[in-house]
């Protein structure tokens, strides 16, 4: 008897170390940030101090990727360990789509959930909600919740979509119910304003022919229709202190137990219009403006982390959706004000791409607990890997349907290894794959470039072949020169199709 309760009590003691010693884990995830973005990533022309405290004190990627070039899908593939281009309906979602998530399958946050985390998503979610038609004047369901976060504080689609309310754990935030919310993505709905109707009601004029000009929201048109819901409207300029606060809130409720928080800012995401702290202060126009507003979000979260005591077992990791994007929507003068500064650094193409630049985005990991300050690495990676390499570091077993396209990439991310994923696809514009020192990207017979956003695709009809080693910014297609290392990344590309 007197064995049994000293071993319960043994128990109870590593349970209780165990349950100390797992570190909190904060994904901090921009929107649409460029490689070359950031001041630790080579940006001259302002500064992020409080993103480049992180890399100081962490570990820094210069060949991280994410799952693809926009925004639905590498939030799908970051949150499932799957590839999105296996599954359907996972392009850029309306905003009133249904949710694309399965769920009766392990995602992320429900994994770590099942190593006693708890969970909340704070931000953008753009992943649809409901099962078939959403009523925004109800509960919300399935959702966030049902995938495995126990807290929610949503902006449902993107900025730029509506309905541009906060969903919080299911319910549109500040709804007044004699006011109830309609959508459509197909006509207008009620009589409120649009952008097309009432242009001078507007605060920032939509580009002619990129959309944008359906119902006005805080002065600015959105995609999509929407009627009612005014009390729960958001305001752009606080959205990024309202989700700060949020975060914030939910840190100091979880002190004592270890939490994840993957924090979803909507900057640089258009509409950009910063709080009036940071309008104008950049000299490069609003899409400066929404760094430093970005920036000066991490930091509050740094310091929140200080304040609660959490610094020294939290995980953050710090990284964007998709490659950087100029002119996607709105007269903004983020075209007019760039001047030489290259959002994606060195590399070719941007947001929507298969050139590298779609994908290749700013990356810093720190966990001042276990992994060494001050470090650069260029070893290959892609977001998909965060789901079992967080398993591995919770000890979280994986059946063989889970996260299927995630590889453990736990000791490249702590600093302790240096070899690269044995290979990585990319989705841009079309698949690419890449391969040791060789990028190979699929034919494709779409446009080369996107004329409203002034971006390159990619596509080109013929097989193209580059050598990152020494190009970079795949200026030369050696696909002609080398037909058997074409050969065989497309027959890889081809049987990782197939699974
Ligand atoms: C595009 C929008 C763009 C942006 C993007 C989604 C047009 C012409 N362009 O379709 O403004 O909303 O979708 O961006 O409508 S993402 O980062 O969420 O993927
Ligand atoms: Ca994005």
């Amino acid at each position: 008897m007197k064995k049994n309760l000293l071993l319960l009590i043994l128990f109870v003691f590593n349970l209780t170390i165990w349950a100390q010693q797992k570190p909190n884990i904060i994904i901090i995830y921009a929107d649409d940030l460029g490689y070359g973005d950031l001041s630790c990533y080579g940006m001259s022309k302002i500064s992020t101090p409080n993103i480049d405290k992180l890399a100081k004190q962490g570990l820094q990627f210069s060949n991280a990727h994410s799952t693809s070039a926009t925004c639905t899908p590498s939030r799908y593939g970051l949150l499932t360990g799957k590839y999105p281009w296996k599954q359907n309906g996972t392009g850029i979602a309306p905003g009133d789509a249904s949710l694309i998530i399965p769920t009766n399958k392990a995602t992320l946050p429900s994994m770590l959930q099942k190593a006693g985390y708890t969970t909340a998503v704070i931000g953008k979610w753009h992943l649809g909600l409901g099962t078939n038609g959403i009523d925004w004047n109800t509960e919300i369901k399935p959702g966030p919740k049902e995938v495995g976060f126990d807290y929610s504080f949503i902006m449902p689609a993107t900025l730029d979509r509506v309905p541009c309310v906060y969903v919080e754990n299911g319910r549109v935030l500040n709804l007044d119910p004699k006011d109830p919310i309609t959508v459509s993505y197909k006509e207008k709905v009620g009589n409120d304003p649009t952008g097309k109707e009432n242009p001078e009601q507007l605060r920032m004029k939509p580009y002619p022919g990129q959309g944008h000009n359906e119902t006005i929201v805080d002065s600015i048109s959105r995609i999509g229709y929407m009627s009612g819901g005014h009390s729960a409207y958001w305001k752009d300029a606080d959205i990024a202190g309202d989700i700060t606060k949020k975060a914030i809130s939910f840190m100091s409720k979880n002190t004592s137990n270890p939490f994840f928080l993957y924090f979803a800012t909507g900057d640089i995401h258009v509409p950009r219009y910063p709080h009036s702290m940071f309008r104008g202060k950049s000299g490069m126009g609003l899409r400066g403006d929404a760094i430093l507003q970005l920036d000066w979000t991490v930091g509050e979260i740094v310091k929140a982390l200080d304040s609660l005591k959490l610094t020294q077992n939290t995980l953050i990791i710090f990284s964007s959706d998709n490659g950087p994007v100029v002119n996607d929507g709105y007269m903004d003068k983020a075209v007019e004000m760039l001047g030489n500064h290259k959002p994606a650094g060195a590399l070719r193409g941007g947001k929507y791409s298969s050139f590298e630049a779609g994908t290749t985005v700013p990356f810093i990991v720190k966990w001042l607990k276990n992994i060494q300050p001050n470090k650069k690495t260029d070893v290959l990676l892609s977001h998909i890997d965060l789901f079992s390499s967080l398993a591995k570091l919770t000890a979280q077993p994986l059946q063989n349907d889970d996260a299927p396209d995630s590889f453990d990439m736990l000791a490249q991310l702590t600093g302790k290894s240096n070899k690269d994923r044995s290979y990585l696809i990319e989705q841009g514009s079309s698949l690419s794959i890449i391969q040791g020192k060789w990028k190979y990207i699929e034919s494709s017979k779409g446009p080369r470039i996107d004329l409203d956003v002034n971006i390159e695709l990619g596509n080109n009809p013929l097989p193209q072949l580059y050598d990152l080693s020494k190009d970079k910014g795949e200026k030369n297609n050696l696909a002609s020169q080398h037909p058997d290392v074409v050969t065989n990344l497309s027959a890889l590309l081809k049987s990782s199709k197939e699974v």
